[in-house]
This record gives C-alpha cells, structure tokens and sequence, in this order.
C-alpha cells in the first residue's frame, strides 16, 4: 500500500469525501484512513456501504464545503448529484492517481492510455523493465488500484493504465512519458462527444514530459498535430501503417526505429504472446517507451519474447499435440473478437453469452479463418442465424464445458488435415452475465476445463 500522509498533510485537516467504494476507491480509503486522514464515504449500493472501514454519511445530504476534495471513483458519471454539489461548492474532484503523484514519490512514471491495447502495453512495458533490472510497478486501469501497489526502489518506474475516466479525475497529474495509442469511439454515453472524448485523452499531455503517439487513426494523428505544434515536450510518433522520417514504425510484420535518424531494423514481430497486427502498435508502443528509459534494441526485444501475454486477452492456454487452446474471453464484443479471428486460421471458435447490440456485424472479413463455431448461452439462436448466411458450420452446445469439450474433439479429431493445425478459440463477442460473474470468471472456467482434457481424443 501507498503511504500518502505527504498528501494528507496538504489538507490542513479538512476531511475527504469519497464516493464509489469499488476496487480503486476501497483501496484509496484503506490508505488515507492509514494516513490519518478523516475520511467520509458514501456508494449507492448499500452492500458495499455495509463493508466499509469509513464512517458512512449520505453525501448528497453533505454541506461539501467544509471538505478538503472529492475522491471519485472513475466510473461514476459526472452527473451525479454528489459530482455536481462537489463542483458547486468548488471543492477539487480527483481520482487515486492524482493522490499518488502528490505523494512526491518521487519515482518517474509512465502513462498509457488509447481506446484499445493499453492494458497490453502496459504490461508489456512493465515486463520489459522488470527483464532489465529496473523495477516496475504495474496498476491504474489494468485492474490494480495504484494506492494499493507497492512503490519500487527510487530507481524504478509506475507504469500506469489510464482511461479518459481517470485522466479527467487528473487535475495536475500528467506522467513523464504519455503514450497515446489509438482513439476510436468509445464512451460516448459518458463524454456525450468524441471532442469530449478526445480532449480528456489529450490530458495524459499536459506536463513537460515526453508524448509517444499512435499515428494510425484520424483522431490520434490530429492529437500528435496539436501536442506537437505546442512545442514544450517532445514527441514520438509511432505507426504501424506507413514508414515515419523519425519515430517508431511496423511494416510488413518488421519493427523500424528511425528515433535517431535513419530507420534502422530492429527485428521481426514473431512475439508469442503478441500475436496479430493489432499487437503491432502495442510493440512499437512499448519498444518507444522502453528505448526512452535508456534500454538497447537487443535487450527490449529478447524482454519481448518472454512476455507471458495478459490473461483473458489471447493467452495461449494450453497447446495440445499442436492444437492451441487460447483463452479470449475479454473479447466481450464484435470487435475485440475481429481482433481474434484476423490473427488466426482454422479457428475451431466458442462464441456467445449475452449478445451486445449489433450481435456479429463485422466480422464477415473473418468467416474464412472459421473452421467450425461452438455456440454457447443466449446468443446461440441469433448467432446461428448469422453463421448459416455466411454459410461457417456451426453447432449449439449452450455451455462452455460442453462447448470445449466439442471443440477439443473435432480439432484434435480433424489433426493433419488441409489448412494447418487448428486453434480451439473463446473469443466469445457478447458479455458473460447470462451464464458468469464477469468475463474473468468465464476465461478462468474454459482455463479450467482446458487444463482438464486428456492429450489423447
Ligand atoms: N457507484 C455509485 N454510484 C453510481 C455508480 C457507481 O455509488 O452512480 C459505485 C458502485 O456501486 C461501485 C463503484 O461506484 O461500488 C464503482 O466504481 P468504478 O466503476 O469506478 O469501479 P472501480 O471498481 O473503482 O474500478 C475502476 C475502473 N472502473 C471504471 O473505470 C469503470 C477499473 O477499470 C479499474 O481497473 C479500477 O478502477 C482500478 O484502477 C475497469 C474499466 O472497465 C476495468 N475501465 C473502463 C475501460 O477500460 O474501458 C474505463
């Protein structure tokens, strides 16, 4: 656990209000109340109200005030009347990074943030590190609670996550190396607009520090325009769709570094655990970020290799006499599924649960690279529908364990046949909550059942 009594002593003894008591909040109260901080919490669900350490007070009821800041928990709305009283009585509204950095820690930081492949990069960023004796701490939007990690020696680094949710609960805080992957679409029911949306990544830029940024998409190339025409930090464009005259670039499954003037081959891209173009950015990415902190091309690259992958994201579960088992059950819709299925070939795929809106539209690129789909929970009947028009064979086995089992037989049955080994694919394009808690919950079920199947058919 952070120790934040740097932060607490600059309140002058004003309590803190926090609302939302999910994992990042829990932990945050968990540090302040160690600080000695007089801490009032309020969650709408009265469940987690019941379980907290803190005094619990309706905050809408609150004269905000008195308070020294609202700690808000990222995904809560900023409509919400305690959000709206907060900014009325102009009290500051943060989130559990921003308390981190005014814990004058003093360790450098490294910021990620993009619609898709932060999480990836993330860890990636933090293994290469870790291979190379600098110490790194991995949290924030990940799913680890920065105030709950353990701070590296001072020569280390935190390498953190960073959603448009918490970068807009950032008023100061901006890392000394932000990376901007990508930004398509997403959250529009929170940030109503995609300038919104945009202009809260922007955020991870305010600071002097370093900005590596994606090239591959309009509204990224946009963001590197005005960052870079701003002239006070320095900035590192990275593409994986067009050769750049300084920077990172990927061509044709080959990583170039043109950091220091003429491109120089760094290396192919065969990585294990990062299969796919759309790992090609996450790589140049992190190679970027790595090169910043002072590690050499060779070294990033062997670090790369041994890179275990993040679980529940194309993680190679088990190989079966050359089949693959890879577990993609963070793949809750159609288009992190696309992601799955351009990688791969002869996929013997388990899809569905809860269908999202637009059920399967888009992947029709990808029928080809389908051998058989293996249909589970309430999208089996809409999902076959699908299936039969584009004419990929299909069968329903309503769940997972029955789905796997199927799946294991035919593709180890069907060994040696046209069209290579194949891979046993949950990849699933629809939420888990008709059948499991979370999409964790069912990646660690087909895990399970994985580890179960006997190497003979
Ligand atoms: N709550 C209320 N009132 C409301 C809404 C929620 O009281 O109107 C309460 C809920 O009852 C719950 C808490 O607020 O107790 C939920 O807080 P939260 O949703 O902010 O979740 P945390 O558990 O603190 O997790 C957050 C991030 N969640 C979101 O941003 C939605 C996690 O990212 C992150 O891993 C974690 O902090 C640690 O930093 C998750 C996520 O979905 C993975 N992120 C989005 C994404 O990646 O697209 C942004």
């Amino acid at each position: 656990m952070i120790d934040v009594t740097k932060f607490v002593d600059t309140l002058y003894d004003r309590p803190i209000a926090v609302l939302g008591l999910g994992v990042s909040n829990v932990a945050a109260v968990k540090a302040l109340v160690k600080a000695g901080a007089d801490v009032v919490v309020w969650d709408d669900k009265e469940e987690n109200r019941e379980k907290s350490q803190a005094p619990v007070r309706d905050l809408v009821k609150e004269d905000l005030s008195n308070y020294a800041c609202l700690v808000l928990a990222p995904g809560i709305s900023h409509d919400h009347p305690v959000v709206v009283k907060a900014r009325d009585a102009e009290i500051e509204i943060l989130c559990d990074i921003e308390i981190l950095d005014r814990c004058d820690h003093g360790r450098k930081t490294i910021g990620i943030t993009g619609t898709n492949g932060k999480s990836t990069t993330t860890a990636l960023i933090g293994h290469i590190l870790n291979e190379n004796g600098i110490k790194a701490a991995i949290g924030g939007n990940i799913g680890k609670p920065v105030l709950g990690l353990t701070l590296p020696p001072k020569s280390g680094v935190i390498v953190m996550e960073m959603s448009s949710f918490q970068l807009e609960l950032c008023p100061v805080f901006s890392p000394d190396i932000g990376i901007l992957l990508n930004l398509t679409p997403d959250h529009l029911d929170r940030h109503k607009t995609m300038e919104n949306y945009a202009a809260a990544k922007t955020r991870i830029f305010r600071g002097s520090g370093k900005a590596i940024i994606g090239l591959d998409d309009d509204g990224s190339k946009k963001i590197f325009k005005i960052v870079e025409s701003e002239a006070v930090r320095e900035c590192f464009p990275i593409s994986t769709t067009g050769k750049l005259k300084q920077g990172v670039y990927a061509g044709e499954g080959v990583l170039y570094d043109a950091l220091e003037g003429e491109p120089v081959k760094i290396s192919d891209l065969t990585i294990p655990a990062l299969p796919g173009v759309h790992n090609h950015q996450n790589i140049a990415a992190a190679y970027t970020a790595a090169r910043l902190t002072g590690l050499a091309p060779d070294a990033i690259m062997q670090a790369m290799q041994s890179f275990p992958g993040l679980q529940h994201r194309q993680f190679l579960t088990r190989t079966i006499n050359g089949v693959a088992y890879v577990n993609d059950s963070k793949a809750t819709n159609a288009a992190a599924t696309a992601r799955a299925l351009a990688s791969y070939q002869n996929i013997y795929w388990i899809a569905g649960g809860r269908p999202k809106e637009g059920g399967l539209e888009g992947l029709e690129p990808y029928t080809e690279h389908i051998h058989h789909a293996f249909l589970i929970g309430e999208a089996m009947d809409d999902f076959g529908q699908w299936l039969e028009k584009h004419n990929v064979p299909y069968r329903f086995c309503e769940t997972l364990d029955k789905a796997v089992m199927a799946a294991h037989h035919l593709a180890q049955g069907e060994r040696g046949q046209p069209g290579g080994t194949g891979m046993v694919l949950l990849s699933p394009a629809c939420a888990s909550f008709d059948q499991f808690k979370n999409f964790e919950a069912r990646g660690d079920m087909f895990t399970k059942f994985v580890m179960m199947l006997e190497e003979g058919t």
